[in-house]
């Protein structure tokens, strides 16, 4: 057993170490992460938090080092989230981004960690937000959640950011990719990378056809504005962190970053609950309650949807 209180007052004073094992709790969905979340609880909500998302192989490992070092440089306490969720790659990918965030390794000012929830039972939705509070109390100003990958839940866990990143990179036939993923919904800022090679204007271009982005808006609406950038030379990085600045300003002048928050603790409570409820369900394999259930709807006494109500009940109703 870990001396919960303890762990967590060397992680508010940004021990690493601390840092790390909190999350391999999470990571392990241990059994005293209630414990851990209560104690984080009164810590949190000083972080802002970046979700960077896109193809494969974009350079969203080489922005967010970008990123990290320009954080620094204003004084700003930095963590990095790297979410893998089953990728067979995995291991290559994070240790092509061990060697790609190395200039970071030995900056006591950063936190990097890479995540594998790979059968986990509530997965990447469930595990990211609670890593992502423990990133907050320990006092990190900027969190930046990499999604690897760009199925339906790394895309959910990018969008629930308080600001989330789109990359795209020219000759990656990413336009349609894109539009594929869903992910032209949610950027609040674009950045087209790789813009030494050619066509990253022409993507540019596509892209802020595809957004509409020519289109009337009204005066009060956010604007999604495109970037380009060559990370791995740290051309257009600033311009990056101008435009996550100015998105957190529009947000905080039109209370949407409250909202947004809001939005993400109701998802991470379903999740939780969701998670338990199914576990409970689960063990119920030969439980004498659902098996008199089970007969009731063989023998036609009972429909299956009455039956599935008494069930939850049962299970909720202690
Ligand atoms: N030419 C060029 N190459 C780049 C640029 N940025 C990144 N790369 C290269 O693109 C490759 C992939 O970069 P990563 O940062 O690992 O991309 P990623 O999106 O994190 O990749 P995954 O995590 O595997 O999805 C690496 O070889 C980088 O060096 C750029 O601006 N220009
Ligand atoms: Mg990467």
């Amino acid at each position: 057993m870990v001396d919960v209180g303890q762990l967590v007052e060397q992680a508010r004073e940004g021990r690493p170490r601390a840092v790390a094992r909190l999350i391999s709790l999470v990571e392990g969905a241990s059994p005293q992460l209630r414990e851990v979340m209560a104690a984080l609880a009164p810590l949190t909500g000083g972080a802002y938090v970046v979700g960077l998302t896109g193809s494969p192989g974009v350079g969203k490992s080489t922005s967010t080092s970008a990123l990290v070092s320009a954080y620094r440089k204003a004084g700003r306490r930095v963590g990095v989230l790297a979410v893998d969720p089953s990728s067979p790659f995995s291991g290559g990918a994070l240790l092509g981004d061990r060697v790609r965030m190395s200039e970071h390794a030995s900056d006591p000012g950063v936190y990097i960690r890479s995540m594998a929830t790979r059968g986990h039972l509530g997965g990447l939705a469930w595990a990211a937000p609670q890593a992502i509070r423990v990133l907050d109390a320990a006092g990190c100003d900027v969190i930046l959640v990499e999604t690897v990958g760009v199925g339906q839940s790394e895309v959910e866990i990018a969008a629930q950011a308080d600001t989330c990143v789109v990359l795209l990179a020219p000759g990656m036939g990413d336009g349609i990719q894109a539009a594929k993923a869903g992910i032209l919904e949610i950027g609040d800022v674009y950045v087209v990378n790789k813009a030494d090679r050619d066509g990253a204007d022409a993507t540019a271009r596509e892209l802020n056809h595809m957004l509409g982005l020519g289109e009337s808006r009204g005066p009060g609406d956010w604007r999604p504005p495109i970037v380009k950038t060559v990370a791995a030379r740290a051309e257009g990085v600033d311009e990056v962190v101008e435009a996550l600045d100015k998105h957190r300003a529009w947000m905080e002048e039109h209370s949407v970053l409250a909202t947004r928050r809001r939005t993400r603790a109701a998802r991470e409570i379903e999740t939780i609950a969701l998670t338990a409820l199914r576990a409970r369900i689960g063990t119920l394999a030969g439980d004498q309650h659902l098996t008199a259930l089970a007969s009731r709807v063989t023998d036609g006494t009972l429909d299956p949807y009455a039956a599935a109500d008494e069930l939850v009940a049962g299970l909720t109703g202690e």
